[in-house]
């Protein structure tokens, strides 16, 4: 066989924050995401203390999707996608997070959306929370610090799945779930949890406390989800990114194993219902002990999801005795051990560029866990060029045959149940690591700049013809 299988979900993915734009509209109140600015090619982004000072914030008006959903859903019909991966801005939904009753404009938008989408045959995939925590929640709680915001979320999912349940069938509770156990880049914290971390504190505790809290949210709300629709699936959703060892030094084999377990704390959690050994070895040596009240265990043991979604662009490489001096060093993924991949070449922003780590992922995961995978996010990000009104993206074109190339192998050899693949940003959008409008994903290009210029109008990629003939084809045509 030289397709895929009939019922793959081949779509797009997109985040509500990147490409929605219209905060403050139809009574959406602020996320985490909308205090922070925009960074540049080495310089992170920061997060302010008002939602509006004399920063730009690029967040705010992104795509603006919202007054063109429209026009847009008619591009990626055209282009054949089956699926749409994105987010419900919860703050469309319940605007400082903490209230009762929802705002009916905000589910109002996503009925129009959904409907359009429905309308022209692809099936929305919804992410509950993409970075989208309500600012309010952070600010006056502390975000997942507060086990009040355990409530806050249920409620939000609930009221969602209610609405939407005979229009979505298919969630995931976080996004990425796991970036926070990158305790050293408080971008992560702030975005996946809604918590900045005080001088004096030591954050891996605070991290884990929360991620207790949150672990719970996705527990609960998955069980809320089946109650509502016993035809739900609901899956957890985790960033990749496969650690090699440097050589066959057995120091450097566990030096991975180690650095592996990084990106495997959460799932384990949201897979298996209970923490794994290795997490409680540290907890007990960090001398911390998590938040567990009196019948938290069965909610995670009774919350464990149907599918693994995950995000997947690069890999990284660990030496047992190095010691990564360089704190921009994206290529070897900013571990204290990393080591440059002297095998791949990498993206101008330093992503690896690796399609037998995607192979070999799907491999890992599905060994792993023994659960249905969903490649959510998977691309290139690069600057694109606009030569006599066309933009010929030869080398994001390359980089997608030779992951779709992994992808059939890992399916069509391997064995592995993987339900569906959605390349990120399948229109371009904000970058979440550097809130750049140049570091380009999409197959459809938006004139927009890194400073919010531009005429906002959309022209098609060389990549858009070959998406949609690979999707023709079922993958048999890369
Ligand atoms: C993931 C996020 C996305 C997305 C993507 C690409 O971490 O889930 O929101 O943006 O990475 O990253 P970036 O935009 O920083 O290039």
């Amino acid at each position: 066989m030289t397709h895929l299988p009939e019922d793959f979900m081949w779509g797009g993915a997109l985040a509500a924050h990147q490409f929605e734009g219209g905060w403050n509209q139809g009574g959406k109140g602020p996320s985490v995401v909308d205090v922070l600015t925009a960074g540049a090619h080495g310089v992170p982004r920061r997060i302010t203390d008002k939602v509006e000072t004399d920063e730009f914030y690029p967040n705010h008006e992104s795509i603006d999707f919202y007054s063109n959903y429209k026009e847009d859903v008619a591009l990626f019909a055209e282009l054949g996608l089956k699926v749409l991966r994105t987010s419900i801005g919860w703050t469309r939904i319940f605007p400082k997070g903490d209230e009762t009753v929802p705002n009916e404009e905000g589910l109002q938008f996503y009925d129009n959306v959904f409907d359009e989408l429905l309308k022209h045959g692809i099936k929305p995939v919804i992410t509950l929370s993409h970075f989208e925590i309500p600012l309010h929640i952070a600010r006056e709680y502390g975000g997942f610090r507060s086990r009040k915001v355990v409530d806050f979320f249920v409620r939000f999912a609930e009221v969602v799945f209610e609405r939407y349940k005979n229009k979505v069938e298919y969630w995931m509770t976080f996004n990425e779930i796991n970036n926070q156990m990158d305790v050293n880049n408080p971008l992560f914290l702030w975005t996946n949890a809604g918590i900045q971390v005080e001088e004096g504190e030591d954050a891996r505790a605070v991290m884990y406390q929360s991620a207790h809290h949150q672990l719970l949210a996705s527990a609960r709300a998955v069980q809320a989800g089946k109650k509502i629709n016993p035809d739900f699936k609901i899956g957890a959703m985790v960033s990749h990114v496969p650690v090699y060892p440097f050589s066959c030094h057995p120091k450097d084999i566990m030096a991975a194993e180690i650095a592996n377990r990084e990106r495997f704390f959460f799932p384990d959690v949201q897979v298996r219902g209970k923490y794994p050994a290795y997490a409680l070895k540290e907890l007990e040596r960090l001398g911390v002990s998590l938040p567990i009240e009196e019948g938290d265990e069965d909610v995670l043991a009774n919350g464990t999801v149907d599918y693994l979604a995950f995000s997947y662009y690069m890999s990284t490489v660990v030496k047992h005795d190095a010691v990564n001096t360089g704190s921009d060093s994206i290529i070897n993924g900013g571990l204290d051990n990393g080591v440059d991949n002297p095998y791949l070449n990498a993206s101008d922003w330093g992503w690896a560029i690796d399609p037998d780590g995607l192979r070999y992922t799907l491999n890992t995961l599905y060994n792993r866990y023994q659960l249905p995978l969903f490649i959510v996010e998977n691309g290139f990000g690069a600057v694109d060029e606009i030569v006599d009104e066309k933009i010929h993206d030869a080398s994001r074109i390359e980089y997608f045959r030779s992951h779709i190339a992994a992808v059939k192998a890992a399916v069509l050899e391997d064995g592995v149940d993987l339900m569906g693949y959605t390349p990120w940003g399948i229109i371009d959008v904000v970058s979440f690591t550097t809130g750049e409008m140049k570091k380009r994903y999409g197959m459809i290009y938006v004139d927009r700049d890194n400073e919010g210029n531009g005429s906002m109008k959309r022209m098609k990629k060389d990549s858009f013809a070959w998406y949609k003939n690979v999707i023709e084809t079922n993958g048999a045509k890369l």
